[in-house]
Order: structure tokens, then sequence, then C-alpha cells
């Protein structure tokens, strides 16, 4: 069993777990160097390349070499779905979702320095229509990261009504936002290779990176294999893999 009663407690309660440096050593590095070679590739490619998009200008435009996402990266660049399988990781999901696991809505957010970004407050099911608990939402921070470079902040309980809150687009960024009383935000300063699980009706959002370091990190969502979204169906969207099933 890797989790303990008080992290069944905290995850019910408080709605997320963090595992500081839970990939680490030579594994940490090769991963580092890989998205070292995403972040290289993306300077080359032209703004429009599936997948890839950049920041924006003032006026909304895609600034180019200035890597903002990659969408679906487990299908844009293969290799990355080993990280999505690392055992230290999917042991720990299905002791909260069952044996049987996919993994859908993967990304990569270098938020590179002196002006990257990834998210502002949401909760990730306002983008899969859904207020399911059994979705689990896992951040891996490949970098440290901070509040300069941008880390991860997240609204302790906040699940807990499974309300999904007004969403509204923002000028100069692609998503769409809300606001929330960030007096009672935690902020996730954590070492590279921290794993960060919560519930997908969590309110969480991210620093812009100010800093001029920058701040890798991977997103992605875990779900029993019979749950079906919209965006995500099982079987026949591309950005869905199977992780493990039962023997
Ligand atoms: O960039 C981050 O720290 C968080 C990313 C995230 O929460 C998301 O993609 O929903």
């Amino acid at each position: 069993m890797k989790l303990t009663q008080e992290e069944r407690r905290q995850f019910a309660d408080d709605g997320y777990l963090i595992y500081e440096a839970l990939i680490n050593g030579e594994k940490l590095a090769g991963y580092q160097a890989m998205f070292d070679g995403f972040v290289e590739k993306s300077k080359t490619l032209p703004v429009g390349t599936p997948h890839y998009t950049y920041e924006l200008t003032e006026d909304r435009q895609q600034i180019p070499g200035f890597l903002h996402k990659i969408q679906g990266v487990c299908v844009a660049e293969p290799p990355t779905l080993s990280l999505a399988m690392e055992s230290e990781i999917v042991e720990r999901i299905i002791e909260l979702i069952g044996e049987n696991v996919d993994v859908f809505g993967t990304k990569f957010f270098p938020k590179l320095p002196n002006g990257g970004t990834s998210v502002w407050w949401h909760q990730d099911n306002f983008y899969f229509g859904t207020n399911s608990d059994e979705i689990i939402s896992c951040g891996i921070y490949l970098q440290d990261a901070d509040e300069e470079n941008g880390c991860l902040r997240i609204l302790p309980g906040s699940h807990l009504k499974k309300e999904i809150v007004v969403h509204e687009p923002a000028h100069k960024t692609y998503g769409s936002w809300t606001e929330v009383d960030e007096s009672k935000a935690l902020d996730v300063v954590c070492p590279a290779g921290t794993v960060v699980l919560f519930g997908a009706n969590l309110l969480h959002g991210s620093y812009d990176n100010v800093s001029d370091r920058p701040r890798y990190s991977t997103a992605w969502h875990y779900v029993p294999d019979d749950v079906a979204q919209d965006r995500f169906p099982n079987p026949g969207y591309s950005d869905r893999h199977i992780v493990r099933r039962a023997e």
C-alpha cells in the first residue's frame, strides 16, 4: 500500500496530495533532458504546428519561439508517456480510483523565463463538462518551483461542494478562469521531481513566471477506464491512453 490513512484523509478533506521529489536522480535528469529537447525543437517550428502553442502578445498574436504549451504531449511526443506510466505515480492513483486506469488531457508547460504562463484559477472539471470526483489531476514539477518562476497554487477543500463555478475568458490568455479568495490559497513551493495529485473539482491556478529561470511541468488526468467524458471518450480519442488494467 502506497497511501497512508492520513494521506487518504487529506485527499478526501483537503483535495490534494504533494509528494516532494518523487521522481529523482538519473530518472529526473533524463526527463529534464527530454523536455529540454522539446523546448529547443519548438524554436524551429512555425506558429500553427499542431499541439504546439506559443505565448501571446497584447493583441493575441502568438510569439514565435516562446513556447507556452504542448497540448496532447503524449500524442505529439510519445516518449513522454513513460512519465505518465511511472509506477511511483500509478501505484498511488490505483489506490484512489481502482486498478483500471486511463490518462487523458496530457500537457507540457515549459513556463519559460520572463513571462511564461500556464494557468490561472480554475477547476479542471470546468473543461471536462462534469463534476466527477473520479478524475485525478496530476502535476509533475520537473524543476524547482516557487512564487517567482510560477509555482502551483491550490485552494484546499474547494472540491467539497462539487460545484463548478463560473469561468470567464481573460485577455492575453488561452483559457477561461475564475477568481478566488487568495488569502486561503496554498502556494506549492517544491523541489524538482515533485508530484501533486488533486481532484478535478479543486480550484487551483499558478503564478506567471517573472524570474530568469524556467519552470517545466506536465499536467494530466487519470480516470477509471469506465468513465467517459465528452472531450476524451473511451475509446476513440487519441489523447486517451491505457495506463493500467487489472491482471
Ligand atoms: O501549471 C501548473 O502549475 C498547473 C497546471 C494545471 O493546473 C492545469 O493544466 O490544469
